[in-house]
């Protein structure tokens, strides 16, 4: 007998070898029916799977979010054997569940496409319909070798299996798969689901590798909950910046301008400028000096800063004339390094805070690059604080405290903090002093403790100088993203051999803060463009304000008046008096998200009033001049959304 302890605490006693299923299935059979697969002390367990040993256990239904990826990766298991039914000569690589759907990686002679999506549905349809059952088997490393003589890529999992680690296969019908599990039991559990895309993939994610194919697909327990997966992926694409980019005219890419190298369009250039004037500002009401450094400096410059021997694969090859070596930056931090040494500093001086509009460039892989929010050429809203060791925490706190103003007035939806930490196994990377990191590290998360910001601690992900706050985003198709960054560094100004006299006279080396603000401009600009799907608030939007005289001739005249008002505030608008119909004037600037438009005619003229519709409102209003133009004007101070 095994004693099963549920969740409750309840224990019982059954026969050992009985499965999860028949456990639930004796509790209840509508329980039994609602049941996907069960967790036997919090590993996942097919409900067919018998029991050995005393346990907890829980059952898992299909209203619990624990049972999604179970479906999912048997849905992936189905696909793989839809697909080898119409490929035989496929070849499988991995196919797990993911935190959204599936995907299964494969090789085949002919090249399948989204076009044949439908037809291996239908083949997974039709397996599922012949109710397989679904088989967990413990076998040997030379079994399994046998077994998958023919797939090269499955051969090479089971090389990486870890000696004395256990193998199993899952088998339905005629098809096998390497898996740890856990699935359902069988096949005809898989009713609902959808293929999404088809994707290429190197195998192993090496670029130097083979590039597979990978289909991305979803399960769930009800067409409904499928069909409302779909509207989201629908809802994202509708968001996603590339799209309204392009849409809305505020990008550009053009194969010569380069791979990575957007263009930004007057609409875009113009809500860079105004996020440029908050910014500039903003850091000088928090008392930060702004310099202006070259976007090339010495080979020697880096050399000194280590950033030339890290980075070398990662930029852009130096230009090499008249003996001298020179190199496109990928980060201003050795600028700003030479601009605190270009005279001496004392205490008195610290914390000395400088700031820059950084351009910079990075050679990053062409997979990665994505619109605006990856590229090769980017300006970064940049900061380098110089302090003393007494003043880390403070001047920390100073730069959170900016950069949550800032996540407030554009609405930003933080997704996590990141504490970035070094990887102590990586020596190539990180620079080998571990008092130094343990000393920076200890600190940050103390700072951050003290500033109450729950964070995800992230090994490998510090800079090669030092730890680092990373702010994270999420965009609409998911990526996950660094928008914000605070990092503190003991390492540079100490090659540089900084310093500054301190009370005593003596020689101290400060410590930095590397502050990137609201990230680069690119990237934020694709961020904002999916939050606010492409309507932007009205002291960001290109033009603010659409004027329409319903009659040129008639109403001219006092949409010069309103037009020299608006000029007067600098308030961006766009008279639309083309000889087009009112209708389609009015879904124009609709479609390009304008906030606010006015439509003139008599009776506007005669009140002297403005008849205002909203962007993404019915009800119009009807505001006099002075009061429609202190409105923008409030709006935009406050900047309202
Ligand atoms: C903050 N030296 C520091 C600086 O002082 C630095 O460069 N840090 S960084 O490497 O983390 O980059 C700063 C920010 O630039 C990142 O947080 C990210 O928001 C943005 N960024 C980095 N790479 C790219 C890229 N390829 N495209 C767009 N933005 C990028
Ligand atoms: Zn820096």
């Amino acid at each position: 007998m095994i004693k099963i302890t549920f969740p409750d605490n309840s224990v019982r006693e059954y026969e050992a070898t009985t499965t999860a299923g028949q456990i639930a299935a004796s509790i209840s059979p509508s329980l039994r029916k609602k049941c996907v697969a069960a967790k036997l002390d919090g590993e996942t367990y097919e409900l067919n799977r018998p029991i050995q040993a005393d346990a907890h256990l829980e059952l898992i239904t299909n209203d619990n979010e624990a049972a999604m990826p179970v479906l999912n990766h048997s849905t992936a298991h189905l696909m793989a054997q839809a697909i080898k039914r119409l490929y035989p000569d496929a070849k499988f690589g991995v196919g797990p569940a993911i935190e959204e759907g599936f995907y299964y990686d494969f090789d085949t002679e002919e090249k399948v496409t989204d076009e044949d999506l439908t037809k291996i549905e239908k083949m997974m349809s039709n397996i599922a319909s012949e109710a397989l059952e679904i088989t967990r088997k413990e076998i040997t490393r030379e079994e399994a070798k046998a077994l998958f003589v023919n797939d090269a890529y499955k051969l090479e999992l089971i090389e990486a299996i870890e000696e004395g680690e256990m193998i199993t296969v899952y088998e339905q019908g005629e098809f096998a798969d390497l898996c740890a599990g856990g699935h359902v039991t069988n096949t005809k559990e898989i009713k609902f689901f959808k293929l999404l895309t088809v994707a290429g993939a190197y195998w192993r994610g090496d670029s130097n590798n083979k590039m597979l194919t990978r289909i991305y697909g979803y399960a769930a327990f009800s067409q409904k909950d499928v069909a409302a997966y779909l509207e989201i992926l629908q809802e994202r694409k509708e968001r996603d910046h590339k799209k309204l980019g392009k849409e809305l005219e505020i990008f550009t890419l053009n194969p010569l301008s380069g791979l990575g190298f957007p263009i930004l369009l007057p609409n875009g250039a113009t809500i860079r400028k105004q996020i440029a004037r908050y910014v500039t500002e903003l850091e000088e009401d928090y008392g930060f000096q702004h310099v202006f450094t070259p976007v090339i400096g010495s080979v020697d410059l880096y050399k000194t800063s280590g950033h030339w021997e890290l980075y070398k694969e990662d930029n852009f090859p130096p230009i090499e004339l008249d003996h001298e070596a020179l190199f496109l930056r990928p980060m201003s931090c050795p600028h700003h390094m030479l601009v605190y040494g270009s005279k001496m500093r004392s205490y008195r001086d610290l914390p000395i805070r400088l700031a820059e509009e950084v351009i910079q460039h990075r050679y990053e892989a062409s997979g990665a690059l994505t619109g605006l929010e990856r590229v090769r050429a980017m300006t970064l809203t940049d900061a380098h604080l110089f302090v003393r060791p007494d003043q880390i925490k403070q001047e920390f706190a100073h730069c959170l405290k900016m950069i949550h103003q800032a996540v407030e007035d554009f609405g930003i939806e933080i997704a996590y903090y990141s504490l970035s930490l070094r990887d102590p196994e990586d020596k190539e990377k990180y620079h080998d002093d571990d008092a130094m990191w343990i000393k920076a590290e200890t600190m940050l998360a103390e700072v951050l403790d003290e500033n109450g910001i729950d964070y995800v601690p992230m090994t490998g992900e510090a800079a090669f100088y030092g730890p680092k706050l990373d702010i994270q985003i999420k965009t609409a198709l998911g990526h996950d993203l660094t928008l914000s960054t605070i990092q503190l560094d003991f390492l540079l100004p100490q090659r540089f051999e900084l310093s500054y006299i301190d009370e005593n006279g003596e020689k101290v080396t400060p410590v930095v803060i590397h502050r990137g603000f609201i990230s680069t401009y690119e990237r934020l600009l694709a961020y904002l463009i999916e939050l606010y799907k492409g309507a932007f608030p009205m002291w960001l939007a290109p033009t603010q304000v659409t004027i329409i005289p319903v009659n040129n001739n008639y109403h001219s005249e006092y949409v010069a008046e309103i037009v020299a008002r608006l000029k007067k505030h600098r308030i961006r608008f766009n008279l639309d008096d083309r000889e087009e119909k009112l209708g389609y004037k009015i879904r124009e600037s609709q479609t390009k998200k304008v906030p606010m438009l006015i439509v003139i005619g008599d009776k506007e003229v005669e009140s002297k009033t403005i008849n205002v519709r909203r962007y993404g409102q019915d009800d119009q209003q009807t505001l006099a001049l002075e009061e429609f133009v202190t409105t923008i004007l409030d709006e935009i101070a406050n900047k309202s959304r």
